[in-house]
């Protein structure tokens, strides 16, 4: 199912791919730092293998699933990460870049991190399927759906404001703001 869904993504863009790792390329140029560089350009197979790595690291008690608990704590980790640093970590080919999410406190009130955990929670219902335990194909799907719903023009890259909301998606900044 992962690897059909990436198979879908790159066939729609693998000219645009191309030009996404050129892109990433040379903004490497530019920056001494790898780590902290913005990211200019993100395709599906980075992104499905970055949410692996997240998914095991998810996985507090190593069983192989997530549990609802467990994905709740990485939607308030991820989250207040996001608004420590100001950014949200991608890793591309050439390593982790970071796409800027709103600055700020990153504590988040008690009525921020409820609406932050509902949600959470309500997404871990609707992809963890029939026993409600979340496996790492689950997971990497999911962030594949989000990837796609953010792709707006369809060329199996993220780009620009395609980036940013993805980004903002998995940091669930447009959740705790509103
Ligand atoms: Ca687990
Ligand atoms: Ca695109």
């Amino acid at each position: 199912m992962v690897v059909a869904l990436i198979g879908k993504i790159a066939l729609a863009g693998v000219a645009a791919a191309t030009a996404g790792i050129s892109l990433v390329a040379s903004a490497d140029v530019k920056r001494a730092s790898a780590y902290g560089a913005p990211a200019s350009a993100l395709e599906a197979g980075a992104s499905a293998r970055y949410a692996a790595a997240i998914f095991e690291r998810a996985d507090l008690n190593n069983d192989g699933d997530l549990d609802a608990e467990e994905f709740e704590v990485l939607a308030v980790v991820t989250a207040e990460l996001s608004r420590l640093n100001g950014f949200v970590t991608v890793n591309v080919e050439g390593g982790v870049r970071t796409v800027a999410a709103p600055h700020g406190d990153p504590s988040l009130s008690k009525a921020e991190k409820a609406r932050l955990k509902i949600r959470a929670a309500d997404e871990f219902a609707a992809i963890a399927g029939d026993d409600q335990r979340l496996g790492a194909d689950e997971f990497v799907t999911a962030e594949l759906e989000r990837f796609l719903a953010s792709d707006a023009d369809r060329n199996g890259v993220l780009t620009g404001a395609e980036l940013s909301s993805f980004a903002l998606a998995r940091a669930r900044s447009t959740t705790i703001s509103s």
